[in-house]
């Protein structure tokens, strides 16, 4: 990242670039990760990069949902392991989930790499990797329907960033809470998810962080009553209209950039 100007309007999101291209040079961030990651900008443009206000509500209600979980499971694959390995470790210590590597395109080596990232980021236990992985996930094919038999597979509730739409409504068959972040809330993952983030995963992890500081305090009816509040059809539809409240806003305003007169 040492090549990118310090005042480079674009440098937040040229850093994340770079995060994602050492992981995969490094071996762990899948090729496709990097064409992942590209279509994600693209819908970051349209929300502003900010965490939306539905996007906060669903993140709320995510660490709460997690917090009163029997057996919270957090998934991890190549694109979230490059961004945010740290504070995927110290949300799963917060809310008490376990952390498994889940990969959509599972090889040994890349699970070892992402494990060793983890672990290097304070994981003590990181599930998932080589043999832990001999559960199955029905109605899933190949490599992709294996999951810890301690982790996703016994989990009620799993948290996947960037997960693939197929798993995520195999999940839900198998009857999870599924929370998934995922920037696109047309996509498959979005509409499946029982509670759909909206928002890049290097702001949503953080504010969730944020908000199980805040909520682990919180007794467990506390908890309990605001899921309870919350419905998801509801809180992607507000993402849709806050897109095009923006598109039209700036529709009808000057958005271009302005240069001196010759
Ligand atoms: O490491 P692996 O093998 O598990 O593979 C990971 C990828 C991401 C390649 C794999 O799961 C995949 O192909 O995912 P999809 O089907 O391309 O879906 C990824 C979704 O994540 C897309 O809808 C993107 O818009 C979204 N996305 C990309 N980058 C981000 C993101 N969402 C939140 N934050 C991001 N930084």
């Amino acid at each position: 990242e040492s090549w990118i100007p310090f005042n480079h309007p674009r440098r937040e999101s040229l850093i994340i670039r770079e995060m994602l291209v050492d992981g995969f040079k490094a071996g762990y961030v899948a090729t496709q990760g990097l064409i992942a990651h590209g279509r994600g900008e693209c819908f970051d443009y349209l929300i502003g990069e900010v965490s939306i206000p539905p996007a906060l509500t669903a993140e709320r209600i995510a660490v709460a949902v997690l917090l009163t979980a029997k057996h919270p499971v957090i998934s991890v694959n190549g694109n979230t392991a490059a961004l945010v390995p740290r504070q995927i470790v110290k949300l799963a210590g917060l809310v008490n989930a376990r952390i498994e590597v889940n990969l959509f395109y599972r090889t040994r080596e890349r699970e070892e790499l992402i494990a060793k990232v983890l672990r290097d980021n304070g994981a003590e236990e990181v599930l998932g990797v080589g043999d832990d992985a001999s559960c199955v996930i029905p109605e899933l094919f190949s490599e992709r329907r294996r999951a810890s038999c301690r982790g996703i597979y016994v989990a009620d509730v799993v948290l996947v960033p960037l997960e693939d739409g197929d798993r995520t409504e195999a999940l839900r068959r198998m009857g999870k809470t599924v929370i998934a972040i995922d920037l696109n809330p047309l996509s498959r993952t979005s509409r499946a998810a029982s509670i759909t983030i909206v928002d890049n995963v290097v702001r949503a992890i953080p504010n969730m962080i944020k908000f199980a500081e805040e909520l682990r305090n919180w007794s467990r009816d506390e908890l309990v009553n605001m899921v309870r509040g919350f419905n998801n059809d509801e809180n992607l539809r507000s993402v849709l209209r806050y897109i095009v409240d923006r598109l039209n806003k700036l529709a009808n305003e000057d958005f271009l950039i302005e240069f001196p007169k010759q």
